[in-house]
């Protein structure tokens, strides 16, 4: 700070147009880049962790892999000058100060956990993408004026858990939900150095950061099939889940005629068809998901008694999502007579709204990319990010890089180095814009 004090009337305006000056360092803003090779090496050290018997990622939220990436991420930040804390939720927030303590954190942010067998750069691309920012600025002493902080939210694939913590939506009842971890959240944050009890202390109020900025891999093939560099989101999609719960009756599979089933599996069956058949039954994007079935008792010569399946809405319109639900209920009841089951849904408490990306920050994610000489796509996202919720509290931004064949939630999840270096070099410049602001 005291930097800033001696600094002459000189230094000031020259800051103004992008260049700072530290005793005898000029640095000009709009050349730094990020280094390729150690974003590179930060995503390989990384996916060492929480990997299962078969070499595989499984570095599910709360998994002893996900508290050693954490205390991985926590140590990277640290070496980088970070401040480190873990917030009430298990959230990681490495800081930064700035030159001006009373302007509001500019916060980057992402998640490092994964789905059950994910891949090694959804969420992981824009955490050490942040961090990587971070170290470019402290190369080249460049010190902004607002303060700046990396966030790896916690549980992510949970349904972004920690985020919803922070913007004050994480439902108490949530907190008794099984993770993939088989730890309920409350017990998984509690493993990865939160304080479920005091989940108020996580809260942020609206208002509280000047922006937030998430560097993500796009997990669809738009960006690769138009041969575009970077994607500039405009809008994420919402997210509502349920837990779909059919009750028949089991009993002897070779002495029960077949008029007299009650099965609960056939109706499970009969019912998962008319979801697919109502969602892609109207015009638009929406998307449904049954990825998740139980069965009981779960024998060959029984007939199913129970069937437990969960089921995913996707839409940037929230409206159309709960009327797509009214349909596929109303289509459930008629299942449920003529099957003799009984068809109940539980509402998940991780649901995500549909949210839009800040105008402002697209035009400043635009201007950094086309600075850079790199080509550009304005789209959607159909996946859940962090940035949903933390756009209820600042504006948000997102900046999407292609995903090689537009797989992702697969160990076949791969973005180029280069592709990612282009993201991160996004996110920089991006960064270093909004502090002029
Ligand atoms: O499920 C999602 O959309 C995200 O990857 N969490
Ligand atoms: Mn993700
Ligand atoms: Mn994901």
């Amino acid at each position: 700070m005291k930097q800033i004090r001696r600094r002459s009337l000189f230094s000031m305006t020259a800051m103004l147009f992008g260049i700072y000056i530290f005793g005898q360092q000029t640095v000009n803003r709009t050349v730094l880049r990020t280094n390729q090779e150690s974003i590179k090496q930060y995503i390989c050290e990384l996916a060492q962790y929480g990997k299962d018997s078969l070499g595989r990622g499984n570095r599910v939220a709360f998994s002893n892999g996900d508290i050693e990436g954490r205390a991985y991420i926590s140590k990277l930040m640290k070496k980088n000058g970070l401040d480190v804390h873990i917030d009430a939720a298990g959230n990681i927030i490495g800081s930064r100060a700035g030159q001006d303590m009373s302007l509001l954190p500019i916060v980057m942010g992402s998640h490092t956990d994964m789905v059950p067998l994910g891949g090694n750069y959804d969420g992981a691309v824009g955490v050490i993408s942040a961090i990587e920012v971070m170290q470019v600025l402290q190369e080249h002493h460049v010190v902004t004026r607002h303060p700046l902080q990396v966030i790896d939210f916690i549980d992510e694939e949970g349904g972004v858990v920690g985020s919803h913590a922070v913007a004050g939506n994480l439902n108490k009842s949530a907190l008794h939900e099984i993770s993939s971890s088989g730890l309920t959240i409350a017990e998984g944050i509690r493993a990865v150095g939160g304080n479920p009890d005091k989940l108020a202390d996580a809260i942020k109020p609206k208002g509280s950061f000047a922006a937030y900025l998430e560097l993500h891999i796009e997990q669809g093939a738009f960006l690769e099939n138009e041969k575009k560099d970077i994607g500039i989101v405009e809008g994420i999609v919402g997210i509502e889940e349920w837990e779909v719960t059919i009750n028949g009756f089991a009993n002897h599979a070779g002495t029960t005629p077949m008029l007299h089933r009650q099965d609960a599996l056939l109706a499970a069956a009969k019912l998962i068809v008319s979801i697919n058949d109502i969602v892609k039954g109207i015009p638009g994007k929406q998307v449904c998901n049954v990825g998740k079935i139980a069965v009981e008792p779960g024998a060959t010569n029984v007939i199913p008694g129970k069937a437990v399946f969960s089921l995913e809405l996707r839409d940037l319109d929230e409206k159309k999502i709960w009327n797509m639900f009214k349909a596929i209920k109303l289509r459930a009841d008629s299942i449920a007579t003529q099957t003799a089951t009984t068809i109940s849904f539980k509402n998940l408490h991780l649901s995500s709204k549909p949210a839009l990306m800040n105008r402002k920050i697209q035009d400043i994610i635009k201007t950094s990319t086309t600075q850079l000489g790199y080509s550009y796509k304005v789209m959607a996202s159909g996946a859940g990010h962090d940035a949903q919720e933390m756009a209820l509290l600042a504006p948000a931004g997102m900046i999407f890089i292609p995903s090689v064949g537009g797989i992702s939630h697969s160990p076949k999840e791969y973005s180029t180095p280069e592709a990612i270096y282009k993201g991160a070099n996004v996110l920089l410049q991006s960064i270093l814009q909004l502090d002029r602001q």
